[in-house]
């Protein structure tokens, strides 16, 4: 029953908002189910704010990813132009628990909109397809995000 799964999930995660119950992080929810947690501050670095944790995750063709609230004020929507060739984008509200099933492989950049000048930004590499990297690294961001982006980016190609 994946709905009722769901739903508890959603409890726990807001029922236990704090930084001690996030790290070390769950991210791996069962078989082909991640999950990302969006926090006011890292948990390797309680001076680094506003980040998805973590920022880059390797996923298997048809995973999904849950993005989680696990602090309020954050969303999560992937970043036009850095999404590959056919696959649909996701737009979460703020404080929203968003899950996305990857059936495209490829780089998916993704943002915080409020705090996307902030650097609090992410990628999701599917399939371990990194043919979209170049048009990717295309993308021009504001602020914080640029430098976020190119060193993701970066440590994709490592
Ligand atoms: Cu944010």
């Amino acid at each position: 029953m994946p709905t009722r799964r769901k739903f508890l999930l959603s409890m726990t995660a807001l029922g236990a908002s704090s930084a001690v119950w996030a790290c070390p992080l769950p991210t791996v929810l069962e078989e082909n189910k991640h999950s990302i947690l969006m926090l006011n501050a890292a948990c390797s670095d309680a001076n680094t704010p506003n980040v998805f944790e973590p920022a880059i995750l390797r996923v298997a063709l048809g995973d999904s990813v849950t993005f989680i609230p696990t602090d309020t004020g954050h969303n999560a929507a992937s970043k036009r132009g850095m999404i590959p060739e056919g696959a649909e984008g996701w737009n979460g509200a703020i404080d929203e628990e968003v899950t996305v099933e990857f059936t495209v492989p490829g780089i998916y950049g993704y943002i915080c909109l409020p705090h996307y000048d902030m650097g609090m930004v992410g990628l999701i590499v599917v399939g371990d397809d990194l043919s979209n990297l170049e048009a990717a690294k295309k993308v021009r961001h504001p602020g914080s995000a640029r430098k976020a982006f190119r060193t993701f980016l970066k440590e994709l190609e490592a």
